[in-house]
């Protein structure tokens, strides 16, 4: 089983640990990449001295590459980076390629069922209409899952925000079982948004349950049904995504208060005010790890996601309700 936690520990600290699968750090000018997979360096600035620490109760845990993926194992799930430097290609070959060497690789892998993926890009509000890199990128997605074959109901929970360093970079967490998708009341599923969003929905599914332990929840914004609510307004934003991550978590039947949260704010947005905020609403004791980043709509401010617990019946429940389901 896979949990996460936030720490102001240094990295060679947490690594220390062998149920440690991944050490998160964030850094806007990412250096070379580590050479020690579990060590997965987000290309995102922080100002908090905090990182993610996903660790597993299934060791023991190894670590390897192939082509550019690294990875790392566990009995039970597979946490890797894949990173291709964008050299001004176009970026829709570039999403094109990159997910299909996942998902390639994938196919010949224990854990072949994606639980999570981040996607970060350069530019990613670059280009009008239809030509903006996350339209793009949103394209060459949805055709390597296509022809790997991905229903939309598979779709695992994703995050897609924009860098400054040039470079794709995708981190993913897998599973030897599919992820249980869960999707928002309060919002149209992302992958039948309207064609006005662009020509290729993004692929992602609102939340997912992943394991007996784990509800994981994709980035979440001021979006009610598939529109943009309180263009130019933070605090109302806010608001509005703790609305939609309430309405989420309750669809899903969670109760308890998130394991790690991170905040991904535009360079405009407070980061101070927004911390304490989101505390205000999910516990004066949890970290939030605040990222500068662009969100993919240009009139999101921020967004949320996080890892929220399971308790034990309510998995139990939904699954044997699930496995009922599959047999009629
Ligand atoms: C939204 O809800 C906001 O393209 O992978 C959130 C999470 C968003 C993931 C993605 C996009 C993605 O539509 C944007």
């Amino acid at each position: 089983m896979l949990t996460v936690h936030t720490s102001h520990l240094n990295t060679p600290t947490l690594l220390d640990s062998p149920d440690v699968m991944a050490v998160v750090d964030f850094a806007q000018t990412p250096g070379p990449r580590p050479e020690d997979p579990r060590q997965m360096v987000t290309p995102l600035g922080s100002q908090a001295n905090l990182r993610e620490v996903w660790t597993t109760s299934s060791g023991p845990v190894t670590s390897g590459q192939t082509g550019r993926i690294q990875f790392v194992r566990s009995g039970t799930e597979t946490i890797g980076t894949l990173v291709l430097e964008d050299a001004g290609q176009a970026i829709e070959t570039l999403a094109y390629r990159a997910y299909t060497e996942l998902l390639t690789w994938l196919d010949a892998q224990p854990h072949q069922h994606l639980w999570r993926v981040w996607n970060f890009l350069a530019d990613i509000n670059i280009g009008d209409g239809d030509q903006e890199r996350y339209r793009l990128f949103s394209v060459g997605r949805l055709r390597a899952l296509r022809e790997s074959a991905v229903p939309d109901r598979a779709l695992p929970p994703a995050t897609a925000i924009g860098c400054q360093a040039p470079l794709v970079y995708l981190m993913f967490i897998a599973g030897g079982q599919p992820c249980q998708p869960v999707e928002n009341p309060r919002q149209l599923s992302a992958y039948r948004y309207p064609r006005r969003y662009g020509p290729a929905s993004p692929s992602f599914a609102r939340a997912a349950r992943v394991d007996a332990g784990s509800l994981i929840v994709s980035g979440t914004a001021s979006i009610v049904g598939h529109e943009t609510q309180h263009p130019g307004d933070w605090a109302r934003q806010l608001d509005e995504t703790h609305r939609n991550l309430e309405a989420l978590t309750a669809h899903a039947g969670v109760e308890a208060a998130p394991r790690a949260l991170r905040a991904y704010l535009r360079p405009e947005v407070p980061l101070g005010p927004v911390v304490e905020r989101i505390r205000a609403r999910w516990g004066e004791h949890l970290d939030v790890i605040p990222l500068v980043g662009e969100i993919c709509r240009t009139d999101l401010m921020l967004e949320i996601e996080g890892v929220w617990p399971l308790s034990a019946h309510t998995t139990a429940d939904r699954s044997a309700a699930a496995s009922r389901a599959a047999e009629v």
